[in-house]
């Protein structure tokens, strides 16, 4: 990798970088699994996941195979937005429990070779945290420039910015005659990381994390931290890579961890400097171009398209490639913002069981850290809510309101809420067919999802064809296997619009993942798939059909080979 003008170039890897690559750390062969805390275990019966509950749940983690553990924010908060509201980022909330569950929790994964990654949300705070509280007090109060403020009139904004969950970004404080502004809801104002005091509080608290043995962090909207709302910059502000340098620089280098930056606004050329393999910034982002692949085009999430399937190859195979040697991706097709894959791309009816493990092993074969959210593993579907009463979520609840104010028809607001709502993936852990499925002996903070019964964990660890088995497998194979840690990416059948396929090769093994992303069949057409017969593709790892037709793929059909070259 050479620097040129700016901008890292990767292109053949040189030897010696090959070989540095060669030598992995922890986290490249590593698997992820996400919880959603108020989602995942009740140990008390409050209807809301707590830590004892994600204790008492190491054993089937561990049985999984994954390596740790990211948990979505524990820190003491209103929940204005589920725990993204962070008031005290040194303690945890009574929701979920005490500072000494979580250093049980710690402890207790490191007896289990899990590792515990925390979600930092840096980009702001609730506004009843001490320091938007004493901020509000005065302008020349010490903390007043921890959060970003205009001069202004009661009523005419700043400038015409939105918020994400809906309404403007600024907001009214009467007694200092100042807005102050918010990226998402009006009770999580932003944090000012122009101002070095705070940036130094931010330094202690990581480092105060860092001393009580956590494995690493999530940041949230990390690229949103070096906004400009003069010029109604958001994301990749100026700043930003000064800003995460310096973050990385006095915290995470100081220890082992895996670092993971949330950025809506990754391409593959910030994503070089995000993931260095020098390690001045992460480990590796979350980018999201693969995600916005089912709206209209230029709209929002919630203005439904159809899939752009070949678009999907095409996004995937890019983020493959430009990364390769000189980055690291994020592998995902969930987490708790996201509605569930196998409603979403897959089919939770008659091929659920199917679609999910082809998803899965599209997934799980490519380059990177692959991230299982909650119940992925189980093949959970979307919650299927009609009833806008059933539903909790900040965003969708704005949304709803919004959109029927602009005279949108009530079921097309509905249709939207039931394929993308963050609901769908917040549902409560399935854990077996009793009530509430095992997760709770009270009442759920948001409904159980009504097929617990046929999908449920207890139903699926011991059962050598269910999906869990499946994801078991493919975390176990990353781990056999140097090929789907250092092998490079080429895409097979690029125009064909069923097959998605490819290679992943090192000069010691060929990985070939095949599959068929509809649920009809898919030819093996005779061009390629004699390519591929010809070298033949060697030992077959996993499948998710019981035998093979050498011509073509089935519904959802999914095959991963391994073949030895030397
Ligand atoms: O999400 C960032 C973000 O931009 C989301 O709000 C996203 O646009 C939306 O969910 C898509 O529907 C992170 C967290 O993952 C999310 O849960 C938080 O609400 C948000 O930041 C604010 O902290």
């Amino acid at each position: 990798m050479v620097r040129s003008h700016g901008k890292i170039v990767c292109g053949h890897m040189a030897a010696g970088k090959e070989a540095d690559m060669r030598q992995k750390k922890w986290w490249q062969n590593a698997v992820v699994y996400q919880i959603y805390p108020r989602s995942f275990c009740d140990s008390t019966g409050s209807g809301m996941g707590d830590l004892k509950g994600i204790i008492g749940k190491l054993d089937y983690l561990e049985k999984l195979g994954i390596d740790a553990i990211w948990l979505s924010p524990v820190c003491r908060s209103p929940q204005d937005d589920n725990g993204y509201d962070i008031s005290d980022y040194r303690d945890i909330d009574p929701l979920f429990g005490t500072l000494s569950d979580m250093e049980e929790l710690i402890a207790e994964g490191k007896m289990h070779s899990i590792r515990i990654i925390l979600d930092l949300v840096l980009n702001h705070s609730s506004d009843e945290h001490p320091w938007f509280l004493e901020a509000k007090k005065s302008k020349d109060n010490p903390y007043h420039d921890y959060y970003v403020w205009r001069d202004g009139v009661e009523g005419e904004y700043p400038n015409d910015m939105r918020a994400c969950f809906g309404g403007p970004a600024w907001e009214w404080v009467p007694e200092l005659g100042q807005y102050y502004f918010h990226q998402f809801s009006v009770k999580q104002p932003d944090l000012n990381w122009e101002n070095p005091k705070l940036r130094r509080e931010i330094y202690d608290m990581i480092l105060w994390w860092m001393d009580k043995g956590v494995g690493g962090f999530r940041l949230d909207v990390i690229d949103q931290i070096a906004k400009e709302p003069d010029l109604k910059i958001t994301n990749n502000g100026p700043r930003l890579h000064e800003f995460i340098q310096e973050l990385s620089r006095e915290t995470f280098q100081k220890g082992d961890l895996i670092t993971v930056g949330e950025a809506w606004g990754a391409n593959t050329e910030n994503a070089k400097l995000y993931s260095n393999p020098d390690g001045s910034e992460f480990s590796m982002v979350f980018q999201f171009e693969h995600i916005g692949l089912d709206q209209i085009p230029g709209k929002e999430k919630w203005d439904l398209a159809p899939l752009d399937f070949r678009k999907l190859k095409e996004v995937l195979a890019k983020w493959q490639k430009a990364l390769y040697g000189c980055g690291w991706n994020s592998l995902f097709w969930n987490n708790h913002d996201l509605p569930r894959i196998v409603s979403r791309w897959g089919n939770d009816g008659k091929y659920r069981v199917e679609s999910a493990k082809m998803l899965a092993a599209l997934l799980h074969g490519l380059q990177g850290t692959p991230y299982i959210y909650q119940g992925e593993e189980l093949g959970m579907t979307n919650a299927g809510m009609e009833d806008i009463a059933d539903y909790r979520d900040i965003e969708s609840l704005n949304m709803h309101k919004e959109r029927l104010e602009a005279g949108y028809r009530e079921a097309d607001i509905m249709a939207s809420l039931r394929a993308k709502s963050r609901d769908n993936a917040r549902t409560p852990m399935q854990w077996d067919d009793s009530e509430n499925a095992g997760f709770t002996t009270g009442t759920p903070w948001l409904k159980v999802n009504p097929n617990y019964k046929q999908i449920n964990a207890a139903s699926q660890v011991n059962d050598p064809d269910s999906v869990f088995s499946f994801y078991r497998r493919l975390v176990e194979l990353r781990k056999e296997y140097d090929v789907f840690v250092d092998g490079a990416f080429e895409l097979l059948y690029a125009d064909d619009p069923d097959i998605f396929a490819y290679t992943r090769t090192t000069p010691e093994e060929t990985l070939t993942v095949l599959c068929n992303f509809h649920d009809g069949e898919a030819a093996l057409s005779e061009k390629s798939g004699e390519k591929i017969r010809e070298s033949g593709l060697g030992e077959l790892l996993i499948s998710n059909y019981k035998d093979v037709d050498e011509t073509k793929l089935r519904p959802y059909e999914a095959r991963m080979y391994l073949k030895k070259t030397v």
